[in-house]
């Protein structure tokens, strides 16, 4: 697998990009981007949510996306009657830039011998497999249980960045996909596994 590495940094906001390019054999051309940035304000056809089982709001990105989206999404919502850990669902985006937001629940981090990380790569899996059903061509995920749900984040970067490459690598209709740091710690953290990904 070939990865390219370019990094751009912009303004006084210290908004950051850093493109890497995985190109599998001949054909496969999605590329995987990381940005700072609040996840709301994107202009891709999915964004994801770091929900609860309740899918019925709550603090960090899932109450973020339940603002910028309006009281819509709280009402279709409560006709989804929740998500188990692990797996997605899909909803529209209402005033969100987003057409969609996919919704999947992590895993609280309860000392690492739960199932964990297994959970934590089925929300990556399953919320892009989701998106590939709905013709998804850009997709933004957040830094999913490395808030509230307290994930050590080295590793919830290493299964984020793992999967990811091997998901698009899997679905070619998938074009883009952005992994969207809010804080600095989940930023560099993300890049040293972009970056580490190059050798494996
Ligand atoms: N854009 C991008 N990332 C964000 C944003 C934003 N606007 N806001 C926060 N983050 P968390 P979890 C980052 O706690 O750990 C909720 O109450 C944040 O800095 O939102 O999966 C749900 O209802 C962190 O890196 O999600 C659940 O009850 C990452 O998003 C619970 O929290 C995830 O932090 C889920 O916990």
């Amino acid at each position: 697998m070939l990865l390219s590495h370019v990094i751009g940094i912009r303004g006084a906001i210290g908004y950051n990009c850093c493109t890497h390019d995985a190109r599998k054999n001949r054909s496969m051309t999605a590329k995987i981007t990381l940005l700072q940035d609040d996840i709301t304000q994107l202009q891709v056809d999915a964004i994801v949510n770091a929900a609860n089982t309740s899918l019925l709001g709550g603090g960090g990105v899932d109450g973020a996306i339940h603002r910028a989206a309006g009281p819509e999404l709280l009402d279709i919502c409560r006709n989804l009657h929740g998500c188990e850990t692990g797996q997605a669902k899909i909803t529209p985006g209402f005033k969100l830039p987003a057409k969609y937001v996919i919704h999947t629940v992590g895993p609280v981090w309860q000392g690492g011998n739960a199932s964990e990380a297994n959970l934590l790569a089925d929300c990556y899996r399953n919320s892009i497999k989701l998106a590939t059903e709905h013709e998804v061509r850009s997709i933004a995920f957040p830094a999913i249980s490395c808030g509230a749900y307290a994930f050590p984040i080295e590793q919830a970067c290493q299964i984020a960045v793992s999967v990811i490459t091997e998901m698009v690598s899997q679905h070619d209709s998938l074009r883009k996909v952005i992994l969207c740091a809010f804080d600095d710690i989940v930023y560099k953290q993300l890049l040293k596994s972009l970056g580490n990904s190059q050798y494996h």
